[in-house]
């Protein structure tokens, strides 16, 4: 039975990823961060406690959580001598851009030092030929774009102290690999979203707006620059392609991603008409507000009458230096792996949409009812 050891389980592509290693027979090891609320909603489901593997028929005892973090070597080395994986994924990072500015040297420690940590641990163990390492990069590493769509061979360009630092972990994959002879490779992800993503990542924030907005739990949904350019995919899609970039002959870097982009203004469209309401933008900048035209669906928007705003700009959300346009060009996984991502940005949103108006529902009848439901917005 192969062996497999996750870094940021508990996130959108750690949950998914192990569900597709659990299918696929792996045992599955987990590094959670010990957190003052429980942390484990996503991967809550495929978990089964020490105690209930004794009483019950133990087919999900494949999978394990260990307390750890990132940022503390001596905790990822022992997980490591313990595990003894076939395969490390190193998924765990402090994801979010815009949160970056504000805590730019965590970011470095846990993006950046937390990578050279776990290959270090391979090596210090003598692991370098049983270990394979995925290293989760990112389509933020192209930045300033140079060249369009971007590929492999595009130069890179950070932006952000989130890039910057995911820019270190790429290099040094590729150096641990080189230097050592490890089968050690990046994946160059564009942006995955799912209903599972982060509640503050762009794509969730509309689609839990539009949904609280048309629920009547929300008034308005504020955003920062909507002119931005992404090349959206479904994160299912991606951890399958993380698995297969592990089961070559060669370690190599690829590019993942769809190959087309929308903007976040667009994105924000195709929410609201899934959330049952349409809109037409006006104003520009600071100043640009998507008013509702009509109601196409009644039972999923009661609370919205034509001629509500429901969306505005706050500067608040603009960052200290933008990525304004990602575009993936993913010719080399699709001729060397015949990876095609199978869900269109559509279907996603339409996925996304859904399950965020089921909570919503769920929200409204509690209130409807008397209780208060509180809306975090961030
Ligand atoms: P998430 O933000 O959903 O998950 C990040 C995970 O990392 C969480 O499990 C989080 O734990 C964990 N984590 C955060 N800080 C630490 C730490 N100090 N030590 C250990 N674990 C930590 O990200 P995604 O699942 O979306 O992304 C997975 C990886 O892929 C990340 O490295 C991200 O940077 C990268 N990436 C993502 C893309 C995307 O579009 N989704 C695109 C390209 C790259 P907790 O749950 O406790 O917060
Ligand atoms: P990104 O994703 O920065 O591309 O990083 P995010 O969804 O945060 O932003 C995408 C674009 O939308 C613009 N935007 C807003 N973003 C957020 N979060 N909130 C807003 O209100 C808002 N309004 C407009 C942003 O400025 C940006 O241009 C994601 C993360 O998953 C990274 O970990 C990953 O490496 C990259 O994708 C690829």
């Amino acid at each position: 039975m192969k062996k497999a050891l996750i870094t940021g389980v508990t996130g959108q592509d750690g949950s998914y990823l192990a569900e597709l290693l659990l299918e696929k027979g792996y045992e599955v090891h987990g590094i959670k961060r010990r957190a003052s609320s429980f942390n484990t909603q996503r991967v809550d489901h495929i978990y089964q406690s020490p105690q209930a593997q004794c009483t019950q028929d133990g087919s999900n005892a494949r999978f394990k959580l260990h307390y750890g973090d990132l940022t503390d070597t001596s905790n990822l080395t022992r997980i490591m001598s313990e595990v003894q994986p076939d395969e490390v994924y190193n998924l765990g990072a402090q994801s979010h851009v815009a949160v970056s500015f504000e805590s730019p040297e965590y970011t470095a420690d846990v993006d950046g030092l937390g990578t050279l940590r776990l290959l270090e641990a391979i090596r210090f163990l003598g692991l370098e030929k049983k270990t394979r390492f995925y290293q989760a990069s990112t389509s933020e590493l192209f930045g300033l774009v140079q060249e369009i769509p971007q590929k492999e061979t595009t130069p890179f360009y950070p932006r952000s102290p989130y890039a910057a630092a995911k820019m270190y972990a790429y290099w040094i994959t590729v150096n641990y690999r080189e230097s050592y002879g490890m089968y050690a490779c990046n994946g160059i992800l564009f942006n995955h979203e799912s209903p599972r993503r982060g509640e503050t990542f762009v794509t969730r924030k509309i689609t839990r707006g539009m949904a609280n907005i048309a629920q009547g739990l929300e008034p308005c949904l504020y955003l920062g620059n909507m002119d931005a350019l992404r090349d959206w995919g479904h994160a299912k899609d991606y951890v399958r392609m993380q698995w297969m970039m592990l089961q070559q002959e060669v370690a190599e870097d690829f590019v993942i991603a769809t190959g087309k982009q929308i903007s976040v203004r667009e994105f924000v469209r195709m929410s609201a008409a899934e959330a049952g309401m349409e809109v037409e933008f006006s104003g520009e900048g600071v100043d640009e507000i998507a008013t509702v035209t009509k109601v196409t669906d009644s039972e999923k928007a009661p609370a919205i009458s034509v001629g509500d705003i429901i969306v505005k700009v706050d500067p608040r959300y603009f960052r200290p230096a933008e990525v304004e346009t990602l575009l993936g060009y993913p010719a080399k996984a699709r001729e060397r792996l015949g990876w095609v991502p199978e869900i269109t940005v559509e279907e996603m949103c339409a996925e996304m949409v859904e399950s965020d108006l089921d909570i919503a529902r769920r929200h409204a009848l509690l209130k409807q009812h008397g209780h208060s439901v509180s809306v975090a917005v961030e």
